[in-house]
């Protein structure tokens, strides 16, 4: 029997034609997503998988069995791929990957086997595709989502129009990005969006711009302009609204030293405010929303044992960073929290944590019923104090004094409306105010942060949880962290 030399024996069973280089696993054959990854990180990682056996083709070609990206949606892989499908006029229909499946292969040496965690969903593709539903309440809204840049320039233009006292305009634009914020990848074309509610002609023409030039003219000017500047420095002082803003807009000033040096007459909130402008306009981390939430805990349990501390607000719904902290005080018992308040805060005070407070009594009676929504909006009438804490840091802006000033509501609520509270002061102020035209509109009931009313049945529907609440409205449980429309 002739022997095959060696040489030819190995020819015979090495891979059918294919790009020379590493073939150690036949069956697999990857192309790397330049998009976002950039070149030169698609160029290390290329060579790194070649250097571990792995075939790496540059163009796409119906050979491939695994299309890797990163940081890249379903929606933009596939649309890429259909792209590469029309210029090599050849389909195939390989997986589209995460890159976390190319870090594991390349960690274990070899192709892992794939999970539905690696594959990058493709529900987005086709234009209108996007079903939702037309309240944000009944929508799961994360913190992370994909369409940023249009969000950021619709929500200048919402902000703008509430500095120009158009509340229905800027409500126009809050919903159109709140519906963007809610969406499952990145929108790349206006067409995608197909009949989506809550998305205006004018909100269209912005997101178009930008996904068309990357800015929209409009946005650019507005944030260009010199009344926005002033407003947005003016609202951001505690104790300045719209109205005043305004006001002083009108009356030629522009700067905080203006404020000062034309003397213009300012509250004592409003004073606080300036005085701690930078502080206060510095985000508030998580650690010192926490920080604070102790100091309070350990006040209350000294004037009311058994009282329980809340961290409501953005925090609540996950965000790393807010503009303040909200906390919520209630007590088991109803009743006992009567009082309270004023109690923890001269505590608060005593140990020189209080930079600035006034509080405000509960004003709210059941048997009056609920407030009709719209009108006063978010505003509650629970017993709550507006406060600026004294909080001592280590690092950051405050560092080198030892503290920091920080904006604290500290609101008690009555066990009995506790439920309804925390929902109202979770958020976003755009999930409180799509919850309350759901209830009225589509269940002629009315929500506040005090209390569910039947219209229908003239009856107050009581709740001990937010999960209660939402059954009562029909609506799927929305957990805080997808509140963030
Ligand atoms: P941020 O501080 O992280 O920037 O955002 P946030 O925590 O979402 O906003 P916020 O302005 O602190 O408001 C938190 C929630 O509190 C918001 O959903 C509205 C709600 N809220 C009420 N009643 C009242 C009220 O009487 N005044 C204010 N300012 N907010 C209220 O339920
Ligand atoms: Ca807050
Ligand atoms: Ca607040």
């Amino acid at each position: 029997m002739a022997l095959v030399p060696l040489k030819r024996r190995r020819r015979a069973s090495s891979p059918p034609a294919g790009p020379p280089g590493p073939g150690r696993f036949p069956a697999v054959v990857l192309c790397l997503v330049e998009k976002r990854m950039g070149a030169s990180r698609r160029a290390f990682l290329t060579q790194l998988a070649r250097a571990k056996g792995f075939r790496v083709d540059r163009a796409y070609s119906a050979a491939v069995t695994h299309v890797v990206s990163e940081q890249n949606s379903g929606a933009e892989v596939a649309q890429w791929l259909e792209q590469q499908r029309e210029e090599c006029g050849a389909e195939g229909n390989p997986a589209l990957l995460d890159i976390s499946w190319f870090t594991e292969s390349m960690g274990a040496g070899r192709p892992v086997e794939i999970e539905s965690r690696h594959r990058l969903r493709v529900t987005t593709l086709a234009p209108h595709r996007w079903q939702m539903a037309p309240y944000a309440c009944q929508r799961r809204t994360p913190l992370l989502h994909s369409n940023q840049p249009l969000t950021e320039a619709l929500e200048t233009l919402a902000e703008e129009a509430g500095f120009s006292g158009s509340e229905g305009r800027s409500l126009a634009f809050t919903r159109a990005a709140s519906v963007l914020k809610a969406l499952p990848g990145r929108l790349s074309t206006l067409e995608e969006l197909g009949p989506l509610p809550g998305i205006g002609e004018h909100s269209r023409r912005v997101i178009q711009d930008v996904l068309e030039d990357g800015v929209c003219a409009e946005v650019e000017r507005v944030k260009l302009s010199e009344r926005y500047q002033t407003m947005k420095l003016f609202t951001k002082i505690f104790g300045v609204g719209v109205r005043t803003a305004s006001r002083w807009y009108q009356e030629g000033l522009r700067t905080l030293v203006d404020l000062q040096e034309r003397g213009t007459k300012l509250t004592r909130q409003q004073q606080a405010g300036l005085r701690h402008y930078d502080d206060l306009n510095t985000p508030v981390e998580r650690g010192e929303a926490e920080s604070i939430s102790r100091a309070v805990q350990g006040a209350v349990q000294r004037c009311l044992p058994g009282t329980s501390v809340t961290l409501a607000g953005g925090f609540r719904r996950g965000k790393p960073h807010g503009h303040d902290v909200d906390l919520l005080l209630t007590h088991p018992e109803a009743g006992r929290e009567a009082g309270l308040l004023s109690r923890v805060v001269s505590w608060l005070d005593s140990q020189d944590l209080i930079l600035y407070q006034h509080s405000q009594e509960n004003s709210y009676a059941l048997q009056e019923g609920p407030e009709p929504p719209g009108g006063r909006d978010v505003m509650d009438r629970f017993e709550r104090c507006f406060s600026i804490f004294r909080l001592e840091v280590q690092g950051g802006p405050g560092a080198a004094r030892g503290w920091k000033a920080v904006r604290v509501d500290l609101v008690v609520a009555p066990i009995s409306q506790f439920p309804f509270a925390l929902l109202g002061w979770t958020g976003s102020r755009h999930f409180e105010r799509e919850l309350r035209r759901f209830a009225s509109h589509e269940r002629k009931m009315v929500l506040n942060s005090h209390a569910l009313y039947d219209s229908r049945r003239n009856l107050f529907l009581p709740a001990v949880s937010e999960e209660e609440i939402f059954q009562h409205l029909g609506l799927e449980y929305v957990p805080p962290a997808q509140r963030n429309t």
